[in-house]
């Protein structure tokens, strides 16, 4: 019998760029929350996505001088792609909505309609300040004194023909919600919303374009596609199959929970009530706004000694212990700092000493003293009595802190027992009592307090760490029926003769400095191989350094290294060149096929990975950011650089 239904969002991320840490904290947390009501016995749906239309990615592709569809289909599907990512992060996610998908295009242009039919939508002029090289428009405060922020270039006054939503006439409504506790969280939240939005006058939203193509066109008005909001957030409702017949569960499982970052709540609890009001449905039942990952004084950034590349970090350190890291590092409603360092102190000092050790002891143990099983005999004491009230009583200070959105406080509550179990051990001497026969009883009670308590807690940490919780549960003999949530109630549930069994270490230690230097040369490229100081040369010394154009006849990655693609080139001599260059974090290989490039090719052979690479690819670095030298495909193989 399931509770009832469970319906959970994440943004729509932008397939513009590779995702980071801060997209994969949002949608850790949203699936640790869908993963707990899962477990509750809530019929869930867990919906995430990407959000593909819009100026950005129209440029962008234009600069990879691609389509737009292939650009994004390539960041979504390709490997290493977001859908990837979700997979190897073990995200627990029903559905995958692109605003491509031609159930979702035709459900907009029907949305789009009905507000327009309603009235709600009308024809008027965008009136703004034009940048004609940019073909941007902005408004006052946007400019940089008085010109384009983008180019710096005069802008003149213009306006074009565009549709308007009625978001003033909403106010009321909207404001009203917004007072509604629980609507909007954390609370600080409402205030912000009410104080910077409301009371100033919400204005009517202009909800087409005609500066751009890539987007929704409104079918009535050919040259207008729909403004990339009003397209993203409808997402929520056409992914359950409203306006659509890919899905038909729109019934059963609207109104959703909103989890989004702070940046974005207007968007989620102004704009989007505001169309569902004028759609006459149902408001969303929570939006929850959480905090930034900061790092550098605020801006995300690799350049700065932090890997932020959640792929790189879940193959390095396991994805287990990345989720955990997220949800008990910060709390999830303010901003918190992310660092390399953070991440490997909370790993070792949580996952590998506390909650892995006290694992490891007490199946080593049970081994040792019982041969894997435990006997019935049973001795009890005072002494257990506070270890098993804190774990009897864990599951409710649990739920109550993961009703409340508060997953970093959840896990307090479940590591303030798993450390009270490892003093447990000191206090008890296993030890000792084993040196005595008549003492077996009294060991074996110890030993199966250990390990209702590791159950426990196990059952309790799957929707943060699902698959070594499954590692743990095998280790601790825990049979099927005593991994619900309903025996995490109970002390005792285990069989009193469970059988234990020896398993691979769950999280191990991590060699903080060793790490720390190892991560430096992925991210600081520049400044772990500081150049030295320019020396004059002369124009005798520079003819010596031989550059020769080169074309990428194949390019791939190298095992066993992250840093290192393998090029195949043709220089032009006849005999292919092979090259191997340190820039596999900088670009996909494939997307290097084909390129005009420039090598020095009069250094002596050096060998890397077991083979001989054969001079060098030129490359412009700076802040971390890092080009490959690309010269016009007109370029003939064999010219040399003069
Ligand atoms: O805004 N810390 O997409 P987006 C924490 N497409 N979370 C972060 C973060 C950080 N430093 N950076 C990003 C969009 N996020 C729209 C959404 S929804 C209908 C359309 C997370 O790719 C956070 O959840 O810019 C934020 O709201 C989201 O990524 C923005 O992702």
């Amino acid at each position: 019998m399931h509770k009832g239904t469970f319906y959970i969002t994440t943004p729509i991320y932008y397939p513009s760029d590779k995702l980071h840490i801060g997209h994969a904290y949002c949608t850790v947390a949203t699936d640790t929350l869908a993963r707990y009501k899962r477990m509750c016995g809530y019929d869930v749906l867990f919906l995430t996505g990407t959000d593909e239309h819009g100026q950005k990615i129209e440029e962008k592709a234009r600069a990879e001088g691609v389509s737009p569809k292939r650009f994004v289909d390539e960041i979504v599907e390709g490997k290493g792609g977001i859908r990837d990512l979700w997979k190897l992060m073990n995200i627990s996610n029903d559905r995958f909505i692109r605003t491509t998908d031609d159930y979702h295009v035709s459900a907009i242009q029907k949305i789009f309609r009905k507000l327009y039919d309603k009235g709600d939508i009308y024809k008027g002029a965008y009136k703004g300040k034009y940048c004609t090289p940019c073909e941007s428009f902005w408004t006052e405060s946007q400019l940089a004194a008085g010109r384009c922020p983008d180019c710096g270039r005069e802008v003149r006054d213009a306006e074009e023909e565009a549709y308007f939503f009625r978001l003033s006439s909403y106010a009321g409504r909207v404001q009203a919600l917004l007072e509604t506790p629980g609507f909007l969280e954390p609370v600080s939240r409402v205030n912000e919303m009410i104080n910077n939005f409301i009371k100033p006058g919400l204005e009517d939203l202009c909800v087409s374009r005609t500066s751009f193509t890539w987007g929704i066109p409104v079918d009535f008005d050919p040259g207008h596609v729909v403004y990339v909001w009003i397209d993203a957030l409808s997402n929520y409702i056409t992914a359950l199959g409203y306006d659509n017949d890919r899905y038909g569960d729109f019934g059963k499982y609207w109104p959703a929970v909103h989890m989004v970052g702070k940046e974005i709540v207007r968007f989620h609890a102004i704009i989007w009530p505001a169309v569902l009001m004028s759609l006459a449905l149902p408001m969303p039942k929570k939006v929850y706004g959480h905090g930034w990952l900061l790092m550098d004084g605020g801006k995300m950034s690799k350049s700065k000694g932090n890997v932020v590349d959640p792929y790189l970090l879940s193959q390095r350190y396991g994805v287990d212990s990345l989720r955990y890291f997220l949800m008990r590092e910060f709390p999830l409603g303010s901003d918190g700092s992310f660092s390399n360092e953070a991440l490997i102190n909370r790993i070792n000092a949580d996952l590998a000493n506390d909650y892995g050790n006290l694992l490891s002891r007490t199946v080593a143990m049970v081994l040792k003293y019982f041969g894997g099983r435990l006997p019935a005999e049973r001795e009890a004491d005072p002494a257990d009595s506070e270890l098993v009230g804190m774990a009897g009583a864990l599951r409710g200070l649990y739920a109550r802190d993961m009703d409340g959105f508060m997953p970093q406080s959840a896990l307090l509550a479940v590591f303030k027992v798993i450390s009270r179990a490892n003093k447990y051990i000191d206090e008890t001497t296993p030890w000792v009592l084993a040196r005595d026969t008549a003492k077996k009883p009294r060991l074996a009670s110890v030993m199966y307090n250990l390990l209702e308590t590791i159950r426990i807690a196990t059952i309790l940490l799957q929707p943060f760490t699902p698959e070594s919780c499954a590692r743990a549960f095998v280790q601790t003999g825990t049979p099927e029926r005593a991994k619900s949530w309903d025996s995490a109630a109970v002390f005792g549930a285990l069989p009193a003769d469970v059988s234990v069994t020896r398993g691979e270490t769950l999280f191990p230690r991590i060699d903080l400095e060793k790490e720390l230097r190892y991560l430096e040369t992925l991210c600081a490229p520049a400044e772990a191989e500081a150049l030295p100081e320019a020396a004059p040369i002369t124009i005798d010394e520079f003819a010596k350094v031989r550059l020769t154009v080169c074309k990428v006849l194949a390019c791939e990655t190298v095992k066993k290294s992250e840093k290192l693609l393998k090029f195949r080139l043709d220089d032009g001599s006849g005999t292919e060149r092979r090259i191997f260059s340190g820039i596999a974090n900088f670009y996909k290989p494939e997307a290097l096929i084909g390129k005009t490039v420039v090598a020095c090719t009069n250094l002596p052979p050096r060998r890397m990975m077991g083979e001989a690479s054969d001079g060098m690819l030129l490359s412009a670095e700076k802040d971390g950011r890092l080009d490959l030298l690309m010269l016009d495909d007109a370029v003939p193989a064999g010219a040399i650089i003069c």
